[in-house]
């Protein structure tokens, strides 16, 4: 078998602890040949050179092509999966303004998003799959999508890595192991705004929040730091999570391309479909179940209680104040 995956954002920090293990067997099976493209801003698509030289040093049976690109359309013609993780930082300096402003930071990368979504619309494989991770990751996927114009094409924004952050801090406080820690969803938003959903996730099949019996720990305090975590590592480490980054876009890709367990979900944002209210379009972050042929479902029937439902009042409001604030380019 041969795949074709294209990566935007290739010189970056995710991308350094992506790429090997896009191509080591782990993510797309021993059996799978892998072509990438790695796709760069021309000011540094040089430095590309440097990661194809360390890729071909890793020696992995599974290397393909590898190719370094600055043109998004040679990037993601006939891509089967498009992980679109370069973005614009916030504190850049563009056209002598520093990008402060969650809105200048919307309107900057929802630019890039316009072009890189047309592009994959029409050349990207029918039926690829392409995950967004860049920053604002909702919006710019709700750009790139409409963009894109194909609908036989399936576009997620990454929310695993709050899913992950989420099970871990409850296996902590539970003192049992990351692996009795299933069906975590993060509602909403990829910002403070989400919501890890404590009461639908589970601690050895039971509500977490029975299992911890703590309900002050689990609404004033597990929330806040699993919505506050990014800025945690950024303030320890002194720069933005990667390896941790690079992990839940693997997992994302293995929870969209095989079955999900009998009984468990996994936690992205999709196109709403109107389910649990949340306006149709949006891209939001849901509980879902792949069937492992390429379709995906979001999981219905969850009960939410009156504090859930506060919380996803709050991101879904922020998703629409977003998609507000980009509308120009969504026409
Ligand atoms: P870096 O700044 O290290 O790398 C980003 C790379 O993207 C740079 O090399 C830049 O040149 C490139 N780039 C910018 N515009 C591009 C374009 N139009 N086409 C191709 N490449 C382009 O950031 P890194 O730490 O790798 O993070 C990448 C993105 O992930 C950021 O937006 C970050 O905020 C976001 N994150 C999202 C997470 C999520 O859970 N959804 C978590 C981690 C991370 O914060």
């Amino acid at each position: 078998k041969e795949i074709n995956v294209a990566v935007t954002g290739g010189a970056g920090q995710i991308a350094y602890s992506l790429l090997p293990r896009l191509i080591s067997g782990e993510t797309f099976g021993t059996d799978t040949k892998v072509n990438l493209r790695l796709i760069e801003i021309p000011q540094v698509v040089d430095k590309l050179e440097g990661t194809i030289m360390e890729l071909v040093d890793c020696g992995f049976k599974q290397t393909g092509s590898l190719l370094a690109t600055a043109n998004i359309k040679e990037g993601v013609e006939g891509a089967h999966w498009v992980l679109l993780v370069g973005s614009i930082p916030r504190g850049i300096v563009v056209d002598g303004k520093k990008i402060e402003e969650r809105s200048d930071l919307l309107r900057i990368n929802g630019g890039i998003f316009t072009g890189q979504g047309k592009a994959i619309g029409e050349l990207a494989q029918e039926g690829a799959k392409i995950l967004v991770v860049g920053n604002p990751t909702n919006t710019n996927a709700l750009i790139g999508r409409t963009k894109s114009n194909n609908l036989s094409q399936s576009w997620f924004a990454m929310t695993a890595l709050d899913a992950n952050r989420a099970k871990a801090q409850l296996a902590e406080k539970a003192g049992v192991g990351i692996a009795s820690v299933t069906n975590m969803t993060v509602w909403g938003n990829h910002s403070p705004t989400m919501y890890p959903d404590p009461y639908n996730a589970k601690i050895d099949g039971v509500s977490a929040v029975e299992a911890i019996s703590d309900l002050d720990w689990i609404e004033n305090q597990y929330i806040p730091l699993v919505q506050q975590r990014g800025k945690a590592v950024i303030d320890a480490r002194g720069a933005s999570s990667a390896a941790s980054a690079a992990n839940a876009v693997i997992d994302t890709v293995k929870s969209v391309d095989s079955p999900t367990e009998d009984g468990n979900w996994f936690s992205a944002a999709v196109p709403s479909d109107g389910s649990y209210g949340i306006p149709e379009g949006l891209i939001f972050g849901f509980p879902l179940r792949s069937s492992g042929q390429g379709s995906v479902e979001i999981v219905q029937g969850i009960e939410l209680n009156d504090f859930a439902k506060s919380k996803i009042k709050l991101t879904t409001e922020e998703l629409l104040s977003e998609k507000e604030a980009v509308k120009d380019l969504l026409d």
